[in-house]
């Protein structure tokens, strides 16, 4: 047995329900909900489920996915089969903004309230104190909008659950690393003070999606609103490395935490931001993605650590797994175990830190560049009362 004893002081629970892993949003569409079973197998294989709560969470209801969401959205993923969707003239796209980037799958709904109810789960456990830090990789959907998909997402499990630790907590803080703009959960807290939302993301308006996200929108502009300064975001160039992406977060991060002193926070993991990603454009190795992740739990405020976008499977299993040692504060072998289900699909880089492809982006940000937006983002904080 090579489990992995339980974390001294705090208890961390893994919410994770392997039916939805089955999923398919057809052929070559990005997203393969498949990277969750390679995911779960590392997890296991290391033997980390002996220091975790493991759950299978239920699904979401229609009632609690209609927290956030439009009644009429809901009814109509709940309704709606891949052969009558309707082409809508006038947005010139199917119900919804459903489409090529959302298709209408067999199991949608299934898959929307599965993601949702671990989500809500983790949350739960959250609040109730029975988890310190509570992980859902098949979660962290950010760009959902309340009568809207969009960019792979259906339903924002992260807007729900902060809703529910809304219930417990005064302020949360949203921390989102995926390599594009948090814009489904900026839109829902725009007008609050008691969610700050922080994503870094590539950012260019006309050619990387979803073109919002720039430096200066942090927030209703009326500054008697108490959303004002309370949506930060951090646009970066392609090709940012490591060091500078590790220093930059906790650059930023530390002072969020220092001036807005959250009482929970929620951890975006997307991993699109490695690099050799299939939609991504930075060059992040593992380690750094997860040093984030080390970072954030440093704070021992309760977590809730999502997941998100992640576009080459054999590298989003690895960055989440090793990001889940990280949550237990177990220290694990860069081996693979030689009995991890799969191993072959992993090729001839059977380690938690394989070379990534740093080739195909050229680093534009220069540190003159870096600074300018921490600074943008330390003037933002200075209207934080405290
Ligand atoms: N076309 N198939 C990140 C969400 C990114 C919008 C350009 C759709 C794709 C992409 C879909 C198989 C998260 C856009 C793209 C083609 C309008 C995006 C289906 C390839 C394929 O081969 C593909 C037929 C598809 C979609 C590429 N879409 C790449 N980038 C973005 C959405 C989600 O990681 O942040 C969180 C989970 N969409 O750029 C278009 C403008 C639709
Ligand atoms: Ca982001
Ligand atoms: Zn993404």
């Amino acid at each position: 047995n090579n489990g992995i004893k339980k974390p001294k002081g705090y208890t961390v629970s893994y919410h994770a329900n392997p039916e939805m892993e089955q999923m398919h949003f057809g052929q070559k569409h990005p997203m393969k909900p498949w990277r969750l079973t390679l995911t779960n197998k590392i997890v296991m294989a290391y033997g980390m489920h002996d220091a975790m709560d493991i759950y299978i969470p239920r699904a979401a209801s229609s009632q609690e996915l209609k927290d956030f969401h439009s009644g009429d959205y809901i009814d109509f993923l709940q309704r709606v089969t891949p052969s009558d969707n309707t082409w809508d003239p006038d947005s010139q796209t199917y119900a919804y903004n459903t489409g090529d980037d959302c298709p209408i799958f067999d199991g949608l709904y299934n898959y929307c309230s599965l993601y949702a109810g671990a989500s809500l789960d983790a949350a739960r456990k959250l609040t109730n104190h029975q988890s310190d830090i509570a992980i859902n990789w098949s979660g962290g959907l950010h760009h959902a909008k309340k009568a809207e998909a969009s960019g792979f997402c259906y339903i924002n499990d992260i807007v729900l659950a902060i809703l529910q630790l809304l219930l417990h907590h005064p302020r949360v803080l949203y921390i989102d690393i995926d390599v594009h703009h948090g814009d489904g959960v900026e839109q829902a807290f725009w007008s609050t003070d008691r969610v700050m939302t922080l994503s870094f993301h590539k950012y260019n308006r006309a050619e990387f999606f979803p073109g919002t996200g720039a430096l200066d929108t942090t927030g209703p502009l009326n500054n008697a609103s108490p959303g004002a300064h309370h949506s930060l975001n951090v646009p970066l160039h392609d090709g940012i490395e490591d060091a500078q992406y590790i220093k930059l977060f906790e650059d930023i991060v530390r002072p969020c935490v220092r001036h807005y002193k959250p009482t929970a926070i929620v951890l975006q993991c997307g991993a699109d931001s490695l690099g050799g990603d299939r939609l991504g454009c930075f060059n992040v190795n593992i380690k750094a993605h997860g040093a984030c992740v080390a970072f954030v739990k440093k704070f021992n405020l309760p977590l809730l650590v999502l997941g998100g976008g992640g576009y080459t499977p054999r590298n989003v299993a690895k960055a989440w797994a090793y990001e889940t040692s990280l949550c237990i504060g177990a220290e694990v072998h860069p081996n693979l175990p030689a009995h991890t289900p799969f191993l072959e699909h992993f090729g001839n880089e059977k380690t938690l830190f394989p070379k990534l492809d740093l080739t195909r982006y050229e680093n534009k940000n220069s540190r003159v560049y870096l600074e300018s937006v921490v600074m943008g983002i330390m003037e933002q904080l200075r209207y934080l009362q405290g």
